[in-house]
């Protein structure tokens, strides 16, 4: 099949207003945190779908978007995730991790109780499909089609999903409980989903308190080679 073509919708933008752009979505990223501590109090639903909406626009391998996002608000739901998670947790901190993992973390505080899975009213947790399945509704029979860059195309969208969060006042958490096979069981996926991160969001708590770090400048993690 040839490529169908059309169009770029492109509008260039004069100097002055790149410029201000570039510079308003800069800070205003850079006000992002990572939050712990979750208000119960409820979220317009708009905001998460918005949110899922603009990671949907990600580029991704062969445009083959290969993502589900499953926003969890379920009270239960969201204390069987809890209960799993901190078993994994408990496990995980106590026995798997290595003593250099450990210390590595240890500034960020992070321990194996998890409020926040149950505090903040919206989970949000994205899939990534490994391969992609269609199921003949009629015969039941199962066709498998080969994804390709599927964890790079995720974590793009991830990345748009949380910028999108963010600008719209929301704290979220990337959280990776290991190992998250029990995520498949209770939210009842098929097989060719992989689960990847599990978002809480919400709006931090009042009295919320974040670790105190700095990200790397752009002198460290930028190299301009410029002729
Ligand atoms: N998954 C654990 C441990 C953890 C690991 C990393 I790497 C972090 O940046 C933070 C936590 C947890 O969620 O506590």
């Amino acid at each position: 099949m040839s490529a169908q073509l059309q169009p770029l919708d492109y509008e260039r933008l004069p100097s002055e207003e790149q410029l201000q752009q570039s510079r308003d979505f800069l800070a205003r990223m850079k006000e992002r945190r990572t939050v712990r501590e979750f208000s119960t109090e409820p979220v317009p639903f708009e905001l998460i779908e918005n949110a899922i909406a603009t990671a949907a626009t990600a580029p991704s391998g062969a445009n083959q978007q290969p993502w589900t996002f499953v926003v969890v608000s379920d009270p239960d739901l969201k204390h069987q995730i809890r209960v799993a998670a901190e078993q994994e947790e408990k496990e995980s901190y106590e026995h798997r991790m290595s003593q250099e993992w450990l210390e590595a973390l240890s500034h960020l505080g992070t321990d194996w109780h998890k409020p926040h899975l149950e505090d903040a009213p919206h989970l949000i947790i994205v899939f990534r499909q490994s391969y992609g399945l269609i199921i003949d509704p009629d015969t039941g029979a199962e066709t498998k089609i080969k994804h390709y860059y599927s964890e790079e195309s995720v974590g793009i969208a991830i990345g748009m999903l949380l910028a999108s969060l963010h600008l719209a006042g929301l704290a979220t958490l990337t959280h990776t409980p290991s190992p998250m096979g029990f995520l498949c069981e209770i939210l009842q996926r098929p097989p060719n989903e992989r689960p990847f991160v599990v978002i809480p969001v919400g709006y931090p708590t009042e009295n919320a308190q974040v670790p105190i770090i700095t990200k790397k400048p752009l002198s460290e993690i930028m190299i301009h080679l410029s002729g």
